[in-house]
């Protein structure tokens, strides 16, 4: 029997993926890939949505391709490629957007909050379009699950509307896709600000654990992160959120269970529980981090392989947009 279809992506929006991407992504990725036929993209053209320096994109997608090698993404078992060597991506999400509603559209509560935070005249209409856009990425290749952030959940509703109106329009052509949402458990806070999501895009460095830092600069922001006054290592993320976000990325990191952590720790302070996550966040990274600058040094191979895998998407992708265009009632090319 073939495997079920899997697709999933990041913006090449940062020099170095940071923690909450590669436990709330690339970890997750890494191990699905086993069990699934799985895509996995870097959606630049979603990162043209905000401003770039054009030198500084294409580094970032080259940094980003090899971080998911790094950390364990198989070029040859999964289709690692970049979103706009397959120009299918663009061509479907604009037969999308003729068929999905402007009031629709608006009810994007990402939309919205980003739109707040620009202002309107920062605003562009790729932000307005761009869960037409994560559509067309996840419908392109038929896909039957997509492991996202509760945050990318409504998105994926949009795109199963999408599919099923389009389907009972046209006739069945689309996989209508399962969302697969991340456990709580997986979610990375800020360490300075440990109710917000760390995010590459965050203001201040000083909470974000990047991938490509300097260990001992991961391991200083770590000695620093926001704790509390009680001194007791427990879980608790209502009243302990500093605390209950480095116990999740200890546990994630280690494969431990939260409780023999807490138990480990009975009785020391925070600087012992600290020193001790440093050195697993600095062990996990050391080699993540080599290898990705190995690759970056000379980036031959890497560009070889996404170029591979740029054909093997496109051969899935062109089949699903030349039965939308001839259901759509567009002439072919002859
Ligand atoms: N803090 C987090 N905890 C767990 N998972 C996270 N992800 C991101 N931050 C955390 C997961 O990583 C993937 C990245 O998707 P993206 O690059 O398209 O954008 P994002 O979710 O908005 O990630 P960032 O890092 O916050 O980027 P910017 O600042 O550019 O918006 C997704 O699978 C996400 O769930």
């Amino acid at each position: 029997m073939s495997k079920a279809r899997l697709y999933s992506g990041m913006q090449p929006s940062a020099d170095s993926l940071q923690i909450g991407n590669y436990i709330g992504a690339l970890l997750q990725w890494r191990d699905l890939q086993e069990s699934y036929d799985a895509f996995f993209s870097v959606v630049d053209l979603h990162a043209l949505t905000q401003p770039n320096d054009p030198a500084e994109l294409r580094a970032k997608t080259r940094r980003t391709a090899a971080q998911y090698i790094a950390a364990g993404i198989e070029p040859s078992k999964s289709a690692l490629y970049v979103q706009s060597h397959v120009p299918a991506h663009a061509e479907l999400a604009w037969v999308l957007s003729t068929i999905t509603g402007f009031g629709e559209a608006g009810r994007m509560t990402q939309f919205k909050d980003k739109s707040q935070r620009y202002g309107s005249d920062a605003t562009n209409v790729g932000l307005f379009t761009y869960p037409v856009l994560m559509a067309a990425d996840i419908l392109l290749y038929q896909t039957n699950v997509v492991p996202v952030g509760d945050d990318q959940k409504q998105h994926v509703e949009l795109t199963r509307d999408l599919a099923e109106r389009f389907n009972a329009r046209y006739g069945k052509t689309f996989t209508v896709p399962t969302p697969v949402i991340q456990q709580d458990t997986a979610r990375i806070y800020d360490l300075q600000n440990p109710t917000s999501k760390m995010s590459k895009s965050a203001e201040s460095d000083a909470g974000v654990l990047w991938l490509l830092d300097d260990p001992a600069v991961s391991a200083k922001k770590i000695m620093r992160a926001v704790t509390d006054s009680e001194g007791v290592v427990r879980y608790d993320r209502e009243t302990k959120p500093g605390v209950s976000n480095l116990l999740v990325i200890f546990a994630a990191l280690t494969g431990r269970q939260i409780p023999a952590i807490e138990d480990e720790f009975a009785g020391r302070g925070y600087g012992d529980f600290k020193k001790a996550l440093a050195e697993v966040v600095v062990s996990e990274f050391g080699p993540v981090r080599e290898r990705a600058l190995a690759m970056l040094d000379d980036p031959a191979e890497l560009d070889r392989a996404l170029a591979v895998n740029a054909q093997k998407a496109s051969a899935v992708a062109e089949q699903t947009l030349g039965d939308v265009y001839d259901r759509i009632g567009l002439l072919r090319r002859s």
